[in-house]
């Protein structure tokens, strides 16, 4: 025998091998008043049931005050009008009053403190609502396109979406137990040890897995970027009907500062496949994760890593062997853009969709706008569907055309007008929470995007360029959560007040950007835009928008991250 002793597992990898019901003792300390907070290990299994736990970082100063993140299960974004209401008074009874649309069309509840957790998981449970697997080693929230279904064939691949979502659900019953009877699960240890998910086992994933549906020409999901991802092909015999759908394996984003082992990466295209298969293909993907992501490294353990290290060719065996099918060539794709629609748009039969545009996605109240409030009271009265949009938007869907002036009218009393809603690159922008909930962030991002991007609005009119839509999307750290390597201008917080600067992104977001510059103060944001902005004024073809201007003559040929960074719009536009 030859070669160093393997690698010892990951610490999560002992505490799941420990405890596989992952139950831990949640339901001991929710129970015990004496603790302000879970322990360690604890919040690693507090994951698997949708929670954080925090501290206020604004009031660290003066001691630790912890605060618990909760985010929803929300496939699709979809959110009947009842539901709605219950999460809007969860979050003003037991949350910080704001409701927070996630980059993966979810809620977040910010600011709970332990003894309202309880409660407020109650109250989500009889809203029909689940936490379970939002966060931890599993399938996260499943997107899909959210613009309404203007036909059958959008339903369907909402319908598949809910379908391999609720396919992917772990089985522990320790959820149920703590959160809805409100104890601990009852098995003796030994038992609990024995526990093994159906799908997961009884170490679930090495990390977490992203599953996104998206349909060309829109790409609102920002399909690449996860681990796996399903692209519709219409029927061109019968449109109304999903052909198949091209399979996409090993995006993701998160990366570290100074760690060049860690990269965005967009996902390979791995082929087409019928749709009766989706959950087998769904399954297999994730099996074969499971069976070979690292589980000594929790920073190198994400899909990409065995896409970028085992290569295409290699997984595509993997999955046609568990999935017991072979994949056909995929079908040609072509996306062009990936925003939301904003104002009133017809949707189908008769019914209207308004799309409401939401400022860093947090849905609140201010002196200037209500949105919150307007909110609540169009949705207790009109009864729209709400749905989320993976850029942090809102849409009202299903609205009767003599309802429209209703909404509207309650809107403007709110401040919240429906046309021109906000200006060209407010409309396109992200920004991740980072500070004040964000134990991770090393810079401002929600807080600060706004300001900046007026400063932004106003260079931009000074160049004569106001009415051109660039992609914006800011983050405190790399981790990536509001998608910055996609952007046409990226900002990735370095340091408090400090920023990198990203460009080259494209209007489908298919293509990774490349670092401009490192480390740029706040301050000096606008001098570094200023020379590539007037040069794509003065130099750009017919068009051409400021991401790809920057891809062809600000960076041209250089890639910094990722070796696959620019593959995939060469094997898209077929
Ligand atoms: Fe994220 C961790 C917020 C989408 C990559 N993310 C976090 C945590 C939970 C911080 C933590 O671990 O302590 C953040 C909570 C902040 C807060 O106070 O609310 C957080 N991530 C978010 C959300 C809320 C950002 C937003 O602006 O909406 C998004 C929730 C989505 C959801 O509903 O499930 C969110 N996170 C993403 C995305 C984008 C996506 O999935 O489309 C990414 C990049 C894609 C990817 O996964 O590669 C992303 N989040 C991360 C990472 C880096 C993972 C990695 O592979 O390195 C972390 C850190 C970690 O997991 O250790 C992270
Ligand atoms: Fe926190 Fe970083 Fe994600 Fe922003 S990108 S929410 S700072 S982990």
């Amino acid at each position: 025998m030859s070669g160093n002793p393997p690698a010892p597992l990951s610490k999560n990898e002992l505490l799941k091998q420990n405890d596989p019901t992952l139950g831990g003792a949640l339901a001991e300390t929710l129970a015990n008043p004496a603790l302000a907070c879970f322990p360690a290990d604890d919040e690693q299994f507090l994951k698997f049931h949708g929670i954080y736990q925090q501290d206020d970082r604004d009031k660290r100063k003066t001691g630790r005050q912890y605060i618990m993140m909760i985010r929803a299960r929300i496939p699709g974004g979809i959110i009947p009008p009842d539901q709605y209401l219950a999460f809007d008074d969860l979050s003003e009874r037991y949350g910080n009053q704001t409701l927070r649309i996630t980059s993966r069309q979810s809620f977040q509840w910010h600011g709970v403190v332990k003894e309202k957790l309880g409660p407020l998981l109650k109250g989500l449970n009889d809203a029909l609502c689940t936490t379970v697997a939002a966060c931890g080693d599993v399938n996260r929230n499943v997107m899909a396109p959210a613009t309404p279904a203007a036909s059958a064939l959008a339903e369907r691949v909402l319908a598949d979406a809910r379908r391999v979502d609720a396919a992917l659900l772990p089985q522990t019953a320790a959820y149920h137990a703590i959160w809805i009877d409100g104890e601990p699960l009852k098995l003796p240890p030994e038992e609990k040890k024995q526990f093994a998910d159906p799908l997961y086992g009884k170490t679930y994933l090495p990390r977490k897995f992203k599953i996104a549906f998206a349909l060309p020409p829109l790409n609102d999901t920002d399909v690449f970027t996860n681990c796996l991802g399903f692209v519709a092909i219409p029927d061109p015999a019968e449109p109304a009907r999903v052909l198949g759908y091209n399979l996409l394996c090993g995006g993701g984003l998160g990366m570290s500062h100074g760690n060049p082992d860690t990269y965005p990466r967009t996902a390979d295209v791995l082929g087409f496949f019928a749709p009766e298969e989706i959950v087998n293909v769904a399954q297999a993907v994730l099996t074969a994760y499971r069976d070979s992501g690292d589980r000594t490294n929790r920073k190198h353990a994400r899909l990409k890593y065995v896409l970028e290290e085992r290569g295409a060719d290699w997984f595509r065996g993997e999955v046609e062997s568990r999935a017991g099918l072979k994949l056909a060539p995929a079908r040609p794709m072509n996306f062009t853009s990936q925003g939301d629609l904003f104002g009133w748009r017809q949707q189908s039969e008769g019914r209207w969709f308004l799309g409401l545009y939401v400022e860093t996605g947090r849905i609140k109240d201010t002196p200037q706008r209500q949105l919150k409030t307007a909110l609540r009271r169009i949705v207790a009265k009109f009864r729209p569907e709400v749905r989320l949009t993976p850029s942090q938007n809102l849409l009202l869907a299903g609205v009767h055309a003599g309802q429209k002036d209703g909404i509207t009218a309650l809107l403007a009393e709110h401040g919240i007008p429906v046309e021109n809603q906000a200006g060209a690159i407010r409309r396109a922008s992200m920004a991740c929470p980072s500070l004040p909930t964000c134990g991770l962030g090393l810079a401002e991002s929600e807080r600060y995007l706004p300001a900046l991007l007026e400063q932004l609005e106003g260079l931009l009119a000074e160049l004569g360029l106001s009415d051109e839509e660039i992609i914006i999307r800011m983050t405190g750290c790399p981790n990536g959560c509001a998608r910055p390597y996609m952007a046409e201008i990226g900002f990735v917080g370095k340091a408090p007040g400090k920023y990198n600067l990203y460009l080259g992104g494209n209007a489908g977001t298919t293509r990774l950007n490349r670092e401009y510059r490192a480390s740029v103060k706040a301050d000096d944001i606008l001098n570094e835009l200023r020379p590539p902005l007037a040069r794509w004024k003065n130099e750009r073809r017919p068009g051409e928008r400021f991401g790809d201007f920057c891809a062809r003559a600000v960076l041209p040929g250089q890639i910094t991250q990722g070796a696959a960074g620019d593959a995939a719009p060469a094997s898209l536009s077929t």
